[in-house]
């Protein structure tokens, strides 16, 4: 049954990111040709399935939501200056940043007109403000860019509103299209949350532990552009020499600087920022549990189970 809705949200994301003539049209193709995990339109597929079905919603929703983070990524790569993006160049690379903030736009309020006929205030105020969280989210991260002194607290709370707001949107989305009920709801939703918080973790993991061939994405380029993130926080609180490299963190920073600290992240803080990620997805599979035994919360399972042993 997933796989003949997951076909109809991959054809509605085909024919909205390749709809307009211009140079769009060819960074869309772009986009599509590096393909994706569709993560979010899974979620919003399985969770929508312990409401009432309401399919085209949901289906409309799923496109929306991914569509809005190719839009992210699309922007998220000309900010970061990454150049690969799923073992292709990125949009800004092949074209320029023009192209590449003009397609995010494009995106985004493309995906806007696709949901615009759900019939549902409070659909509506919830989708609005997701993307507001992811946008500030990025400002946070922007204004904490090179700050020797990062909280736990603050990462947190910056990786929970630039990621997990919007996988937890996919599960309490794909609820709400389906008039789940509210105990159930609010189960998907914290699970959504919680799996958010694991996957943003693992991401900042692979950047310093990963490679370029298997990640499809340089490593590395966090702390290049400043981003102090969990593995980092944690070394520094083990070991002396990551301390004193931290203090002098600051953006002209030599290249021996930065792999000296990269060196030293992937050995005191790798393993402990794993264990976190790890309880995150603990506490996800407890919410899952909480939900009604079906074939779709096994699949939920699953791939909660694979996302928490990715490689890229
Ligand atoms: C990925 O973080 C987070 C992306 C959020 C970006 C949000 C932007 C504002 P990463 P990777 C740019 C919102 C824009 C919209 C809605 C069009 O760690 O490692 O940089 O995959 O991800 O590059
Ligand atoms: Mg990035
Ligand atoms: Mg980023
Ligand atoms: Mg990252
Ligand atoms: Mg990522």
């Amino acid at each position: 049954m997933l796989t003949g809705q997951i076909k109809e949200v991959e054809t509605v994301i085909n024919e909205i990111v390749s709809a307009d003539k211009s140079a769009i049209n060819a960074a869309g193709a772009h986009i599509l040709s590096s393909g994706g995990k569709r993560i979010r339109p899974y979620f919003v597929l399985l969770s929508g399935s312990f409401g009432f079905n309401r399919p085209e919603d949901l289906i409309k929703t799923a496109a929306a939501l991914e569509i809005i983070h190719m839009a992210s990524l699309v922007h998220d790569d000309y900010i970061d200056n990454s150049s690969k993006r799923r073992g292709v160049p990125a949009i800004h690379e092949v074209w320029d940043g023009q192209i590449s903030v003009q397609t995010g736009h494009y995106l985004l309020a493309a995906a806007l007109r696709l949901i615009a006929d759900i019939d549902n205030p409070e659909f509506h105020q919830y989708f609005s403000r997701i993307i507001l969280e992811v946008c500030y989210g990025e400002f946070e991260q922007m204004d904490d860019r090179f700050s020797r002194s990062v909280r736990f607290i603050d990462y947190l709370r910056r990786i929970n509103r630039k990621t997990a707001v919007l996988i937890e949107a996919s599960c309490k989305l794909g609820a709400m299209s389906t008039d789940t009920d509210d105990s159930q709801a609010f189960h998907l939703g914290r699970f959504g949350h919680f799996m958010g918080m694991s996957y943003q973790i693992m991401d900042d993991i692979l950047d310093y532990a990963s490679t370029e061939e298997v990640l499809g994405k340089p490593v590395g380029s966090d702390i290049r552009n400043g981003h102090v993130t969990l593995p980092l926080m944690i070394a520094a609180r083990h070991n002396v020499q990551v301390q004193q490299l931290l203090t002098e963190l600051h953006k002209e920073q030599s290249d021996a600087y930065f792999q000296t600290l990269i060196e030293l992240v992937v050995e005191y803080g790798i393993e402990e920022a794993g264990s976190v990620s790890s309880r995150y997805a603990d506490k996800a599979f407890q919410h899952l549990y909480q939900l009604p035994l079906t074939e779709e919360r096994q699949q939920m399972e699953n791939l909660l189970l694979k996302m928490t042993k990715r490689v890229f």
